[in-house]
């Protein structure tokens, strides 16, 4: 595991350094964990997402701080933002403009964590939680990625795909996890997953259904196999006006 030792060996990096000096960097973290455990909590993570390699281009209009404060009027437990370039057209300034004005749910930074530094520079963006996809990583990935996010103060969302990717995470225990409806490498989106692997995983565990959620009522439906998180981005960032359509799908 990344242990204090390698924390400090990452923080004597030059340009880690920069990152570990930065005023976001010694910032206190928004749980997402408690945000979705509330009383009444709408669950729901709203994704900012302006393309994917599925749909292409979904939203190029909207600006990340119209979206957030829509998301945020709306209630959202969480926002969830893509900083993957290359696939999703999203950026690390994302991130820092929605934190900007959103100083009271949790951020996910969206995006394919295959090295320690991103977890780093999560921290230093302002980012709350970092995404790990099993189906990336290795056990042993996982578990390293996974401490030095905590050692952090960050919180980690654990995807999962098939029960392969489940065994992969080493002791489930109180994790938040993530199980993605739509296959990484076929696109293909069945509820199907959620429901599957729901029963797998421990009670301890926070539940979050990913992806293809296009009605409120798959919603109430995925409540009664214990979810309590909603990860939606599409269903929103399609309309022209992504927070007014996260509003309405929420009343
Ligand atoms: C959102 P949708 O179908 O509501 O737009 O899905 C989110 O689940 C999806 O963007 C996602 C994703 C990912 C993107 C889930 N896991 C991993 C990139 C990488």
């Amino acid at each position: 595991a990344f242990k204090k030792k390698e924390i400090a060996k990452i923080k004597a990096d030059v340009p880690l350094k920069k990152l570990v000096e930065s005023p976001k960097f010694k910032r206190s973290v928004i749980s997402l964990r408690s945000s979705l455990l509330e009383v009444g909590s709408t669950g729901i993570i709203a994704e900012f997402k302006r393309q994917s390699p599925s749909k292409g281009i979904i939203n190029d209009k909207a600006t990340v701080t119209e979206v957030t404060n829509g998301y945020l009027d709306a209630n959202v437990a969480a926002q969830s933002i893509l900083t993957d370039t290359s696939f999703f057209g999203g950026t690390m300034a994302d991130l820092m403009e929605a934190r900007v004005i959103n100083n009271i749910k949790p951020i996910l930074r969206k995006d394919f964590i295959v090295d320690g530094f991103q977890i780093v520079e999560a921290k230093a963006i302002g980012a709350d939680v970092i995404l790990l996809i099993a189906s990336c990583l290795t056990a042993e990935e996982l578990k390293n990625y996974g401490s030095l996010a905590n050692d952090l103060g960050l919180e980690v969302l654990y995807e999962v795909h098939t029960q392969q990717d489940l065994d992969k995470i080493n002791n489930l225990d109180n994790k938040i996890i993530g199980i993605n409806n739509r296959n990484l490498k076929t696109f293909e989106v069945d509820l199907e997953h959620s429901i599957k692997l729901a029963g797998q995983i421990p009670d301890t565990c926070i539940k979050v259904s990913e992806s293809g959620i296009s009605d409120p009522r798959i919603i109430t439906g995925l409540k009664e196999y214990g979810f309590q998180g909603f990860l939606i981005g599409e269903n929103f960032m399609k309309t022209e006006n992504p927070g007014e359509a996260c509003q309405e799908f929420i009343n």
